[in-house]
């Protein structure tokens, strides 16, 4: 099938495959079908060995490893990425990280390491990314995407610290938007609702979570990477060409409702 938008001759590079359950690889089949290049950055050794077939099966021959927390990590990326290609168009960041033992319990037992990694690999990264980004985005109609999570705007029980971070990412689009804007390059988040990926196993209940958003969500459904990644696209395209500093909701409209839903059918009159 043509695809709805074409985004042949650009090229993309994706931080966060760790597997074919991502967030970052539902978007990254979505621009590739578009017809967009792309280049994937991983995290751990372990992950390299998911991520290369992957990106072997999007015809791609960027594979990098980067721990997000380390600047000279990211440069060397972005450096061997300005080899290659000279220039990007697209830059996608998909990454978050919190001490396990902090997505549990109270928020107020955060300690004071546990809040610097998740605030560094959640949410600095992005404007480490962006720095390197920014010279070989000057001038191209460039786009820079992010992944956030309601948990930002409301508690959500045991988010705790990546609710935070997540807050803090958002405010960090609206501040990237305003310093990319004039260069032509918009900065935009997709803030999507729970998908079983790696980063949710192990999230004590995530279950019920999901069949509460089912339950509650006007589209009574969960979302889908296939739905993340298609309002990725979008937002990455000329489509999207007066949209910048937003945070998009893709979550089938569960932000909307209030919470709890009514259990029960209202009664008939
Ligand atoms: P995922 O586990 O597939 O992706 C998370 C990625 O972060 C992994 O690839 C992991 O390797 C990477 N990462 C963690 N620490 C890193 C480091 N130090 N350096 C480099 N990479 C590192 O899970 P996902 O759900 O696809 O998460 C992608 C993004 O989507 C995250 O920002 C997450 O917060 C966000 N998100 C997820 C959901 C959900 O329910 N799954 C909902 C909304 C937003
Ligand atoms: O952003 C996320 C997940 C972020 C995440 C997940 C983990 C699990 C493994 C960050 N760091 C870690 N560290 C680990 O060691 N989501 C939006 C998914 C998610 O995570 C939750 C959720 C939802 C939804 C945690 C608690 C409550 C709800």
């Amino acid at each position: 099938m043509e695809p709805i938008v074409s985004l042949k001759g650009k090229t993309a590079l994706i931080f966060g495959v760790a597997n074919d359950r991502s967030i970052a690889w539902g978007i990254a089949q979505e621009l590739h079908n578009a017809g967009c290049k792309l280049g994937f950055s991983y995290a751990g050794e372990a992950l390299g060995k998911r991520v290369a077939p992957l990106a072997e099966s999007v015809g791609s021959d960027f594979v990098e490893q980067c721990d997000v927390a380390d600047d000279a990590q990211i440069e060397r990326v972005f450096n061997l990425w300005k080899e290659k290609y000279g220039s990007l168009d697209i830059l996608i960041h998909a990454v978050a990280f919190a001490d396990r033992n902090d997505l549990k319990n109270e928020y107020y037992g955060t300690s004071r390491a546990g809040f610097h990694l998740a605030m560094d690999i959640s949410v600095f990264s992005l404007v480490a990314m962006a720095k390197c980004a920014a010279p070989l985005m000057q001038g191209r109609d460039g786009h820079i995407l992010t992944l956030s999570y309601y948990g930002a705007e409301k508690v959500v029980k045991n988010y705790n610290i990546m609710g935070v971070a997540k807050a803090a990412l958002e405010a960090s689009v609206r501040y990237l938007a305003a310093d990319f804007g004039p260069k032509g390059v918009r900065v935009n988040a997709i803030s999507a609702g729970p998908i079983k990926t790696l980063a949710a196993s192990g999230i004590g209940d995530f279950r019920s979570m999901l069949k509460h958003h089912e339950k509650t969500a006007p589209l009574q459904r969960n979302t889908s990477q296939e739905d993340v990644g298609k309002s990725a696209l979008y937002l990455c395209s000329p489509l999207a060409s007066g949209v910048t500093g937003e945070i998009l909701h893709v979550d089938c409209g569960y932000n909307i409702m209030s919470s709890p839903a009514p259990d029960d059918k209202p009664e008939q009159v």
